[in-house]
């Protein structure tokens, strides 16, 4: 069986390590594979180095290098090259880098400067975190260079920020009135993204931010026409649990683009394609004709590893069930 997902940073790296658990547990389902179309909008260069936060969260939580506590960064990181750039008053200091995820931006940047594109380099990244051996691949949504910005208000007027800067150093205070993804509509589908959405038997979405992780994926050209199109099931799990985000801000997300925040708001940005919304029973709403809607068993949080397989496994049930 193939199954792709599109996925954000934490919230979709700890559902899919979840989900390669949920699926090696099941003889049936051990040799399945599993492609990944990754937010490249989060995608930012600092100090010289291109910086793709999402797709680094999904290698380091999938390959068993992550900052668990954190969530994003590696584990056992140190802030040495970063101090120092500060010592120079090389900036920004909002933005965390550690020492040995500093290896991977220079690693991204090397290949980019040597004509490479970010398909075949997050291929090699992936073969050193060992993704192709667990039957993984990991596809940046595009190749193109995209960057999703936010428009706020400022004394003088509108302003756009780079994303990173409104949720890393603004932490969203300041209300969003729209978000821009520059380089978008320039930008193709990555080789191979469109495919694996047409031809998987089973599309899943998992709880990541629904406006600027999976919004920004669907907006590249192709990806929501291939999602309609898809004879398999796409189904999806609400980041939300009785309307507010579990970490993060996408409610502020959500109300920028003025939908509501609640998991039948989150549905409605993926009505023309979804078929299965699996939800937690603090949201149990009926849901519009031609959505099935289930209820988790319990809270729809992900905890430790195991109970992120436990909620996998509850999509890829509510997915087989719809094929
Ligand atoms: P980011 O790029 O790091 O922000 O990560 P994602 O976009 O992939 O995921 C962020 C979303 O994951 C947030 O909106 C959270 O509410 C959601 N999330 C995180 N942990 C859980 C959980 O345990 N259960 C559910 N249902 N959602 C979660
Ligand atoms: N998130 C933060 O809240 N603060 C940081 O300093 C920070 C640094 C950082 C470095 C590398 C990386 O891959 C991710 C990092 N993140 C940081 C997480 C991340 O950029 C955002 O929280 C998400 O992209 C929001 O969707
Ligand atoms: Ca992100």
């Amino acid at each position: 069986m193939l199954i792709t997902a599109l996925a954000g940073g934490v919230g979709g790296a700890r559902f899919l390590r979840g989900l390669r658990d949920a699926l090696d547990a099941d003889p049936a389902l051990a040799q399945s594979d599993l492609t990944i179309v990754a937010n490249t909008g989060d995608d930012i260069t600092l100090f010289g180095l291109r910086v793709s936060p999402d797709v680094d969260t999904l290698l380091y939580t999938l390959g068993g290098g992550i900052d668990e506590a954190q969530g994003w960064g590696r584990a056992d990181d140190s802030r040495i090259v970063q101090g120092e750039l500060a010592a120079y008053g090389v900036g920004p200091q909002w933005f965390g880098l550690g020492d040995r995820d500093f290896g991977t931006h220079i690693a991204r940047s090397y290949w980019l400067g040597e004509g490479l594109q970010p398909t075949a380099i997050t291929e090699r990244l992936a073969t050193r975190w060992g993704l192709p051996g667990q039957r993984i691949t990991l596809l940046p949504m595009t190749d193109a260079p995209v960057e999703t910005h936010v428009v706020v208000e400022r004394e003088d007027g509108p302003q756009a920020i780079h994303f990173q800067q409104w949720w890393v150093e603004d932490r969203t205070r300041t209300p969003a009135q729209r978000f821009v993804v520059a380089g978008l509509d320039r930008a193709a589908a990555a080789p191979g993204v469109l495919d694996a959405i047409r031809e998987a038997d089973l599309v899943i979405l998992p709880p990541s931010n629904p406006v600027v992780s999976i919004g920004i994926i669907l907006g590249v050209p192709g990806v929501r026409d291939a999602l309609r199109g898809t004879t398999a099931p796409v189904v999806g799990v609400s980041p939300l649990i009785g309307g507010r985000p579990v970490r993060g801000h996408a409610d502020a997300c959500l109300s920028a683009i003025g939908v509501e925040s609640s998991a039948a708001g989150v549905a409605s940005l993926y009505a023309d394609f979804l078929d299965g919304w699996l939800i937690d029973p603090a949201d149990a709403v009926p849901g519009p004709p031609g959505l099935r809607v289930e209820t988790y068993d319990r809270e729809l949080l992900m905890g430790e590893r195991a109970g992120a397989a436990r909620l996998a496994r509850a999509a890829l049930d509510l997915g087989l069930a719809l094929r």
